[in-house]
């Protein structure tokens, strides 16, 4: 079955949405496999979206994503990537669709509530930077 790594972002987790967000997963056929609440160091948060650091956004984007806790969790499930791309809509909350979970907890750009692999060799990396194999079921 094929798996993605998912972040709920400080910005939905301090706005107490985590259980919201869970439920348009389980809701859609995606099983949370494993699941945490941490806070990323500057360092994680710089290896994590590594491949962005040429980006104007960069700076600012680590300073987000280091603002306050996130939980990042291994969804499960057919078509887990694109599907859970799917649940999660467009970049910017403005152009997400309706009922999508940025359109819907999302405030801006910046800070947009969740990030998702975007392909199956991203989902491996991305979930072996936060789970041991063992803690996946
Ligand atoms: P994604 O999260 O939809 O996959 P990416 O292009 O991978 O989007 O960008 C990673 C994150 O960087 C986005 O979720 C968003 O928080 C931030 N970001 C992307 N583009 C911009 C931008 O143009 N300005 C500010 N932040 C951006
Ligand atoms: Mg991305």
């Amino acid at each position: 079955m094929e798996q993605t790594l998912s972040i709920i972002k400080p910005d939905a987790v301090a706005k107490g949405v985590i259980g919201k967000i869970f439920d348009r997963f389980e809701s859609n056929g995606l099983r949370i496999a494993a699941t945490k609440k941490l806070q990323l160091s500057r360092i994680e948060a710089k290896n994590f979206y590594a491949v962005h650091k040429e980006r104007p956004f960069f700076n600012d984007l680590v300073d987000f994503m280091i603002s306050g806790p996130v939980v990042v969790s291994v969804l499960e499930g057919e078509n887990a990537m694109q599907k859970n791309r799917d649940l999660m809509g467009a970049t910017n909350p403005k152009e997400a669709k309706a009922g999508t979970i940025r359109a819907d907890f999302a405030e801006n750009i910046d800070a947009n509530a969740v990030h998702g692999s975007d392909s199956l060799e991203n989902a491996d990396t991305e979930i072996a930077f936060f789970f041991a194999s063992k803690d996946i079921s």
